[in-house]
């Protein structure tokens, strides 16, 4: 059946797009990855018309992508090259609806990016710990469709754990409004949570009411330099036994991701006087003062260095300063991809497994593989790592397209005897919709199946990706 695109036209305000140069940035993803088609791309303003945009894909047979900042890792966001898909941008969709200071909850728009509901919650004296690299430009509909995790989920969760409400227009053209700002509702199946986390399979989150947190008064960091992971591991221990819930944050480099981003960035300012093979970033945020955090982290240095897991540290003594460190942990992964051809990985796997998964696969693919240079990084204190592949300096990885499964195979073999999970933060998209199929039980894979077809019948939802492929 043809489809007369300009019928989309009288169904909704907003932008529409059906010019090939205006469609193309939303057609690709930020990496360059992944490319596909679409009949259309539509900005709608308001619940309404994301709703009677969807009644018109349903009544003329189009697929829906609904995308957000298109930050995405895992090629989500990206129509499949059909051309059938009406490619629902929620960029224009950016208010903050309400803030709730007495019950902590912000309610807001699904295209809201992330720094902005950051930055609107420190006015109103909270917080809203969700933080990521990304946070400029990806947007909240895609951080909840991705239950994005990122650097503060050791003290406040992923976003899924900082969501209490959600609107969605559903496959059907209809409004879910389950805007509750309550902490407990055991009045059915959680919806919200099947949502959170479906890349875009099952309806569009079109808002969502917020969980807000006491604003800190000091946020304070160090970079350490380890010598192994089993000593960066007994450094976060020791740092969760001194300071608990004011450790907000424990990431880890690897020596060699260290090497490359200084590479790409040249300009990054390195904080100690030692290079070592691992560094670790630790923040403690304290609610009172910056004398209270400061103590915190200096007692957990200092304990680190005399028993000697330690053996070069800095603190991070102002803004600026912490700034310049997160800027070496934010940077690795655009470095690896501004260095040419990359293997990504995000993996989880229980902490105490890590030395001996890296030990292992570390020497299993450097074995098969040459010039395979590991770019192992990530945040420790989740059990979260970007176990990551480039070429080695010099070498242009031109073999790195054909041998990516063989390298994936090796990795998520090894994840999965440690009973870990191949996508921790960024979503199955396209890229590991069939590994998951690979990995996943029957049983599982049963109840998933079941979930898409209860909640999308018509399979117009996303067609492709994560779960809703396979
Ligand atoms: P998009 O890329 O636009 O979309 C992602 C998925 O969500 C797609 O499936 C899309 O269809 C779906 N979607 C988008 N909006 C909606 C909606 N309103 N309703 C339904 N479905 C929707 N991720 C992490 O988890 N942790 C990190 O530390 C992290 N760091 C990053 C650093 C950089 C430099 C970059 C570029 C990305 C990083 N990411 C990270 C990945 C990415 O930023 C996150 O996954 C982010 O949450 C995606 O948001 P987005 O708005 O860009 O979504
Ligand atoms: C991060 O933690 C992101 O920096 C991106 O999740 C990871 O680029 C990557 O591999
Ligand atoms: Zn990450």
């Amino acid at each position: 059946m043809p489809i007369l695109i300009e019928t989309l036209r009288t169904a909704f305000a907003g932008h529409l797009f059906t010019d090939d140069a205006d469609k193309a940035p939303f057609l690709i993803d930020w990496r360059g990855k992944w490319t596909g088609k679409a009949l259309a791309v539509v900005q709608p303003d308001s619940t309404e018309d994301v709703a009677a945009v969807v009644r018109w894909c349903v009544a003329n047979d189009a697929s829906v992508v609904p995308q957000g900042g298109n930050t995405g890792m895992s090629g989500a966001a990206t129509p499949d090259e059909s051309g059938r898909a009406v490619v629902i941008s929620l960029a224009r969709m950016n208010r903050i609806r309400d803030v709730d200071a007495i019950n902590n909850t912000m309610t807001v728009d699904a295209g809201c990016v992330l720094q902005t509901i950051q930055e609107e919650a420190a006015r109103r004296d909270r917080l809203f710990p969700l933080s990521l690299s990304a946070e400029g430009s990806c947007m909240i509909g895609g951080n909840l469709s991705t239950n994005a995790g990122g650097v503060g989920v050791l003290r406040y969760g992923n976003a899924r754990e900082l969501c209490l409400g959600l609107e969605v227009v559903t496959a059907d053209g209809e409004i879910w409004h389950g805007l509750r700002g309550l902490r407990k509702d055991n009045s059915g199946y959680d919806l919200r949570d099947l949502f959170i986390g479906a890349e875009g399979t099952l309806g569009i989150i079109t808002a969502a009411t917020l969980k807000l947190f006491p604003l800190p008064r000091a946020r304070l960091c160090a970079w350490a330099t380890v010598a192994t992971v089993d000593d960066a591991l007994s450094v976060l221990a020791l740092a969760q036994k001194k300071v608990g819930a004011r450790l907000t944050a424990f990431e880890l480099m690897s020596n060699d991701c260290v090497d490359l981003l200084l590479e790409q960035f040249p300009q990054l300012r390195w904080p100690t006087s030692e290079r070592s093979a691992w560094y670790v970033l630790i923040e403690i945020s304290d609610p009172d003062s910056d004398v209270n955090a400061n103590a915190a982290l200096e007692s957990i240095l200092e304990m680190a260095l005399e028993s000697e897991l330690v053996s070069d540290a800095a603190v991070a003594t102002n803004l600026a300063q912490a700034r310049e460190f997160w800027a070496l942990r934010e940077n690795m992964g655009e470095a690896q991809v501004k260095a040419g051809k990359n293997i990504k990985h995000d993996i989880s796997v229980p902490i105490s497994k890590f030395p001996s998964f890296i030990k292992t696969t570390n020497r299993h693919i450097e074995s098969q593989f040459s010039d395979a240079r590991m770019i192992v990084f990530g945040h420790l204190g989740d059990g979260n790592l970007h176990y990551n592949v480039s070429p080695k300096t010099g070498a242009k990885g031109e073999r790195f397209t054909e041998i990516e499964p063989l390298v994936n195979r090796i990795v998520h073999d090894a994840v999965i005897a440690c009973e870990g999970s191949i996508s921790a933060e960024h979503g199955l998209g396209v890229l590991r919709r069939n590994e998951a199929l690979r990995y996943k039980s029957d049983v599982e894979m049963k109840m998933q199946r079941a979930i898409k077809q209860a909640l999308d019948p018509r399979g117009i939802m996303n067609p492709g990706k994560g779960m809703g492929a396979v």
